[in-house]
């Protein structure tokens, strides 16, 4: 390991947001750290541009620790071998509807888990070295209170992701009174990339307009086309964490882009970025996407990805942001709709390419 670069550790570096973040560290002259969970199957594809291996390349500046959220031990030893300036909490059971299946798990990692990181530093007498980040979410506004949603708006959890979040946040503030301790939430509205796991909403819609365009699949199902979200980069996103916490105060942030699009809108614009023009059709379960050319049903929804209860509208206002951090978001609604169709399209075609050439 390194002599004098800043030295950040990352937990749930295999995620977007962590792949997104380690890149712009590394980018700044950090020194980073990932938590990685021991998996049976490859779980780095996101990050494996940035390893270089230690034997043949002495600039390594990036380095993997197994770990996980529900073991403290383990926490505790990767936080004081490090010895981190910056630590970023970023693991996580993300998925909101996974949540309603998994509620004691999502509980554990997502609430727990940020309680067992934040006592690490305690225990290890860091609370005045470390500075913290916390990966607060939109969900803690859940039923609308307010529109649009800033730093003072109540909160209203609407799923055992959200409740544990919630937790999450408060410990997170708790530990900046109680211990002094440089500790911000970020609460970060939707944002998304070609990376994006593919069973939330906008990376299920751009993949499936790939594979409709190229013939691979003829249908694409989905739940609640209603639901209004405030979608943007994860690119943008993670800059507005290290730009919390090189602020002059430990605070908590609203990163959103102040613009909200529906479900239907998000598909309908993916489809148009291929040639297919959506014309909509009926209602509720029987609403129908049909394709204006060819008169195909492309478009159907499943109750199934309803969840028990749903978060209707976000809307972020990311003006405190603005002012204290100087941070705004640089990509568009449209731009971001673009890169994730072309990114999809791309890996289609390379399947295409391969399946023709067995
Ligand atoms: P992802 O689901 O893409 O990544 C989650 C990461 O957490 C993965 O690296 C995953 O590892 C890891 N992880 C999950 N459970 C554990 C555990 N028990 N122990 C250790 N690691 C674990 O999420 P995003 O990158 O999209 O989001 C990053 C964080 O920001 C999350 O906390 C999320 O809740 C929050 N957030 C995200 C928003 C978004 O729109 N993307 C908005 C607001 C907040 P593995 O790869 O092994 O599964
Ligand atoms: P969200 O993201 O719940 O906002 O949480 P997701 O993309 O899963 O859902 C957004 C909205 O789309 C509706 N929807 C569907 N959702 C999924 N996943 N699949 C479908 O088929 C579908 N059809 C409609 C949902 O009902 C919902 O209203 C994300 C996660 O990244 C969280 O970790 C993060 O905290 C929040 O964003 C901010």
């Amino acid at each position: 390991m390194t002599g004098n670069k800043r030295k950040a550790l990352i937990t749930g570096i295999t995620g977007q947001d962590g792949a997104y973040l380690a890149e712009f560290l590394l980018q700044k002259g950090y020194e980073v750290h990932g938590v990685k969970r021991r998996s049976s199957s490859f779980n780095t594809e996101r990050i494996d541009h940035l390893y270089r291996d230690p034997h043949e390349d002495d600039t390594n500046f990036f380095f993997l620790h197994y770990g996980d959220m529900t073991d403290s031990t383990n926490l505790i030893r990767i936080v004081q071998e490090v010895q981190p300036d910056e630590i970023y909490n970023l693991a996580a059971q993300s998925h909101v509807h996974v949540s309603f299946d998994t509620p004691e798990y999502t509980a554990n990692a997502d609430g727990l888990g940020t309680l067992r990181l934040l006592e690490a530093i305690r225990i290890l007498g860091l609370s005045e070295k470390v500075r913290f980040y916390q990966a607060s979410t939109s969900e803690l506004y859940g039923k609308v209170q307010e529109i649009p949603q800033s730093e003072t708006t109540p909160f209203y959890p609407r799923s055992p992701y959200a409740a544990a979040k919630l937790y999450s946040y408060w410990t997170t503030v708790n530990y900046r009174e109680a211990y002094n301790l440089f500790a911000c939430n970020g609460i970060l509205f939707n944002h998304e990339s070609p990376v994006r796991g593919e069973t939330f909403v906008t990376r299920k819609i751009t993949r499936a307009v790939a594979a409709i365009k190229c013939g691979f699949q003829d249908q694409l199902y989905l739940g609640n086309l209603n639901a209004k979200r405030d979608w943007g980069f994860a690119g943008d996103y993670v800059e507005a964490m290290w730009r919390m916490l090189q602020y002059s105060e430990p605070e908590d942030f609203v990163i959103a882009t102040g613009e909200t699009h529906s479900v239907r809108e998000f598909t309908e614009l993916s489809f148009q970025e291929v040639g297919i023009s959506i014309e909509w059709q009926g209602e509720g379960i029987n609403e129908l996407g049909i394709d204006r050319a060819t008169g195909k049903v492309l478009i159907r929804v499943d109750p199934k990805y309803f969840r028990p209860t749903e978060v209707d509208l976000l809307i972020g206002n990311p003006a405190k942001a603005k002012k204290l951090l100087g941070w705004e978001p640089k990509t568009t609604f449209h731009e971001l709709i673009q890169s994730m169709v072309r990114e999809d399209m791309l890996k289609i075609q390379i399947k295409e390419r391969m399946m023709r050439s067995r």
